[in-house]
């Protein structure tokens, strides 16, 4: 499974003209990444000027022309928004209609670079956890370092998780983006459980190519990594994902359709039409 961070909440287009902000825009990197083989979107939302956003109209418009234009596509709304937004702030990201079948669950708190710190206390995971069961959503665990395994397990233990347990090992933001790290978190989560790998910057084709080797699904993006190689800006985030594919199919591994991702993730079939 491939998934595609087509736009995130920091990266800009001083440093690549291809971030995405309209919703014009964000739909036309959801279709470059959709028809080169990404089967999830993972979807964060700005304002026309670049300010990220989890308004629930400017998520609902965004997700309507990524539907008109990839309709089977796994959308996968953030529920971690920006640094500094407040926990409602990040839910309504969660209130689509359809209800969103796939989104985030940060389940821990980090350090985002300087004075930036992304705060998810055990409350808010063990909240964002209860909002996405009771709403039928399923989470996607972002976790940035082993802590946050053992925090999700805890969400887990107390019913608020259901089986199979989906993560995203996040590498690079706070913990190192080696290969021995990515073996580590892999060998820590319960039987039964699928992860995806992303890795930031200057690691993102090196955690990619990895995982791939390792059985696990890959993210790549603009919200990860600006770069198609060194010096090289991606014209798009569609360019990024015929990396990945480039790299799966070196490895011997096929490229999950939505259909299959679904399967995956046990995520029900949608009917789109
Ligand atoms: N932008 C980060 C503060 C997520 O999407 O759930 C949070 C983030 C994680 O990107
Ligand atoms: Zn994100």
């Amino acid at each position: 499974m491939i998934t595609a961070a087509i736009c995130g909440a920091e990266v800009t287009k001083e440093q690549n003209p291809a971030v995405p902000y309209t919703v014009e825009e964000i739909a036309r990197e959801a279709k470059s990444a959709y028809d080169a083989g990404a089967s999830v979107i993972h979807l964060h939302v700005r304002w026309d000027d670049g300010t990220p956003t989890q308004d629930k109209g400017r998520f609902q418009a965004c997700a309507s022309a990524i539907l008109d234009l990839c309709p089977d596509v796994i959308l996968q709304p953030s529920t971690g928004g920006a640094v500094g937004m407040t926990d409602a702030e990040r839910l309504q990201s969660t209130e689509l209609e359809p209800a969103p079948e796939f989104a985030t669950l940060d389940c821990g708190t980090c350090n985002f670079g300087g004075d930036e710190i992304f705060v998810n206390s055990d409350n808010t995971v063990m909240n964002f956890a209860r909002v996405m069961r009771d709403r039928g959503i399923k989470p996607e665990l972002e976790v940035f370092d082993k802590g946050m395994i053992d925090i999700a397990l805890k969400a887990e233990r107390k019913g608020l998780l259901l089986h199979p347990l989906h993560f995203d090992f996040v590498l690079g933001v706070q913990m190192s983006a080696t290969v021995r790290d990515l073996v580590f978190m892999a060998g820590s989560l319960p039987p039964g459980s699928t992860w995806t790998a992303t890795g930031l910057g200057k690691h993102a084709w090196t955690i990619a190519a990895a995982a791939i080797a390792m059985g696990g699904h890959v993210r790549v993006g603009f919200e990860d990594n600006l770069y198609l190689e060194k010096g090289v800006l991606a014209k798009s985030n569609g360019e990024m994902v015929e990396k990945a594919v480039q790299l799966a199919r070196l490895l011997g591994r096929e490229i999950a359709t939505p259909a299959e991702a679904r399967r995956i993730l046990s995520l029900a079939e949608r009917q789109t039409n």
